[in-house]
């Protein structure tokens, strides 16, 4: 049961397409306090909370302090309180299980027992919110109508389900055609190669740069022609350069972002000074959208929105400001507080919040101060690519992914979850976020595989690949001045070539559990806690995750381990998919179980009765055979039944009967 609650004046975010009828009286479960702009909800000691997307911590939220307020920053660490998106919905499962979804594009607070240990306590920074309150049979059950109330995931073609090489950048053609025929020599699967900001005539949106990337249309189409698809980058920012097609049409339509005077707002991204487009604004956004063509009409068929927190380096005005101050530093004795006074000048520059109250949108004829519905903006650039595709090209999938999010921002397009370090933490913080961003719609997702940031190693590189594997988005990437980390720089080629390989042979079972998540509005990977809840060890794992129906993982995120713990909420059967292309099988009771996994072993548990249907592999998903299929399978008395989705993973004819099929064993 879902209801809706209503509170000052409702601003309009689109998360919902379909609103129900708001509730009279009062809220269930929560102490409203209208003077603090909160609710409380009393905790029992064993209750849990799940959900909040994309975020730091563990996959129950509880003794810590969540902030929806899209951020760009680049260090995921446990004193977060927030990243790119901003995702309202938690489920409180205890002596009580409900939902709450609290719709409101502005900066919220989540304080789930931080402040006391007893206490989840929601706090807007104003007082227009729309609640919803969701009651089921369990916390799967809530989350399934939550995912109806919000719509139907984006759906990714196929080929984004392959191995994707990325590296912030690879900075001219020659260098995409080589890392391409890299893979290609040594046997390791590739679909794909991303773009990053060096392909742009200097980082401007929506042009190429002629002399490292010439006859683009035609480069693309080598590319192809072997299979691979090229994913350029779109940045937020529009760069003011006069000649500059883009920035003169939005200018002279008024479709940028303005100041309180109705000048536009300049901050500095890439390109330095930049304006945003209003993607708030209907027009602004068709005309964003448009500007996709550019690309599309050359072949492309992925992009990945990036910088739309939106991300400011400076604001022209605060630059000055600052300039101006540093100026009186000049022959002072720098003091501990001078000094601090003095740095915190020019670390202050960057996405400071007095910024984001200093442009405004216009939206529907209304002018909106920005910090008001900051959480919309990734959102609706996204929006703006999704729903110029429709138009563009209705017949085609178009890959979309993006940085920032807001829910509702899940049926235009996947996400990434920015930018991560080369971190043995940072492969267990993928593994959480993927069934709390689950929970809010976010299906089609995965982490920078290897790390963003920093220096990885290979080891981490094979053990976050394994992980890496599973999740609908697989890709390499990394930043600019970091190891390089394309996997033919390391030595252990058959252990790369053995781990990637088996992507392709898992892609049957992962493509059909990724449709039937997004259709049925499930989650493709799950807590052991939403499937086994009367367990009271299997309600805190934290580290292994149900995909699908059928399987449990249990990557290993540690250096220098030789294998991990595992616990067994049940019998089930551990397959070990070896490098030297054997397969051990051993049934394992129920229970705490030490399990070897070598680093190149890729380990799996499959569930009683269930077939995990596989492929033989291919270098490429166009390579793999879909329809031959092959089974690991652990039949415990009885019958084992698959529903086996399969599409061709290009048309959208999403919902027809026939792309599934029932197997038994
Ligand atoms: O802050 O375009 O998250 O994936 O490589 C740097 C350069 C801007 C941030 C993205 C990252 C990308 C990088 N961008």
């Amino acid at each position: 049961m879902i209801r809706r609650y209503v509170y000052g004046k409702v601003m309009e975010t689109e998360a919902i397409m379909e609103k129900p009828q708001c509730q009279e009286g009062t809220i269930p479960y929560f102490t409203v306090d209208e003077e603090k702009m909160s609710f409380s909800f009393s905790m029992e000691e064993s209750d849990r909370v799940y959900g909040l997307g994309e975020n730091v911590r563990g996959i129950n939220k509880r003794g810590w302090i969540y902030e929806s307020k899209c951020s760009d920053d680049p260090n995921h660490l446990e004193d977060r309180r927030s990243l790119y998106g901003a995702h309202n919905f938690i489920v409180v499962d205890g002596k009580v299980q409900f939902g709450v979804f609290v719709d409101y594009p502005g900066i919220l607070t989540f304080d789930v027992g931080y402040t006391r240990h007893s206490e989840l306590k929601i706090t807007a920074s104003d007082w227009n919110l729309d609640v919803y309150v969701i009651e089921g049979e369990d916390v799967k059950d809530i989350v399934k109508q939550f995912r109806g109330l919000i719509g139907r995931s984006y759906i990714a073609p196929l080929w984004a389900f392959g191995y994707g090489q990325s590296r912030w950048s690879y900075m001219t053609a020659d260098e995409v055609r080589d890392v391409v025929k890299k893979h290609r020599e040594l046997g390791i699967p590739l679909d794909s190669v991303y773009l990053d900001i060096d392909y742009m005539e200097r980082y401007k949106d929506f042009t190429l740069n002629d002399e490292t990337f010439p006859d683009f249309a035609e480069f693309n189409k080598e590319m192809k022609e072997q299979n691979i698809h090229l994913v350029p980058i779109i940045d937020a920012g529009v760069k003011q350069e006069e000649g500059y097609p883009v920035y003169e049409e939005g200018l002279e339509k008024g479709y940028f972002c303005k100041k309180e005077d109705g000048t536009p707002f300049v901050a500095a991204v890439w390109p330095g000074k930049a304006l945003f487009p209003d993607m708030l604004n209907k027009e602004a956004r068709d005309w964003f959208g448009d500007q996709y063509k550019f690309l599309l009409d050359q072949g492309v068929e992925g992009f990945w929105n990036d910088m739309n927190e939106p991300a400011i380096f400076y604001t022209e005005d605060r630059l000055k400001d600052v300039l101006e101050k540093l100026d009186t530093f000049k022959g002072k004795n720098l003091d501990l507080n001078r000094f601090w006074e003095f740095t915190g000048l020019v670390s202050g520059l960057s996405n400071n919040v007095e910024d984001y109250k200093m442009f405004y949108h216009n939206i529907n004829g209304e002018k909106v101060r920005h910090d008001r519905v900051h959480n919309l903006f990734g959102y609706n650039m996204t929006r703006a690519a999704g729903e110029a595709f429709e138009r563009l090209e209705p017949d085609k999938r178009i890959l979309m992914f993006s940085r920032s999010s807001y829910v509702g921002m899940h049926r235009y397009g996947g996400i990434w979850q920015g930018d991560n370090k080369s971190w043995w933490s940072h492969i267990l913080l993928n593994l959480k976020m993927m069934p709390s961003l689950n929970m809010c719609g976010f299906i089609y997702t995965g982490a920078d595989l290897g790390g963003f940031g920093s220096d990885t190693t290979e080891d981490l590189v094979l053990r976050w690949l394994a992980l890496g594997i599973f999740t609908p988005l697989m890709r390499n990437h990394s930043a600019m001045g970091t190891r390089v980390q394309e996997v033919y720089r390391f030595e252990n080629m058959d252990g790369f070539r053995h781990i990637i390989g088996l992507r392709y042979r898992f892609l049957p079972y992962l493509y059909s559990e990724y449709m039937k998540a997004v259709l049925r509005d499930e989650m493709m990977f799950r807590p052991l806690a939403f499937d086994y809840p009367q367990d009271s060890h299997a309600v805190n794992v934290e580290d292994q995750l149900l995909l699908g129906d059928g399987l449990m993982i249990a990557p290993v995120y540690e250096q220098n381990a030789e294998g991990r713990y595992v616990y067994l909420p049940e019998k089930m059967k551990m397959v070990r998919f070896k490098v030297d292309g054997t397969t051990e099988e051993e049934i394992l009771e129920a229970g705490h179980h030490y399990v070897n996994i070598s680093l190149t072993d890729v380990v799996v548990f499959v569930r009683p009765n269930h077939l995990i249907p596989m492929s033989s592999g291919g270098q490429c998903v166009e390579d793999v055979d879909f329809e031959n299929l092959q089974y690991i399978s652990y039949i415990d008395n009885g019958e084992a039944v698959y529903e086996y989705y399969h599409d061709n993973g290009y048309e959208k004819d999403y919902e027809n009967p026939e792309h599934i099929r029932v197997i038994r064993m």
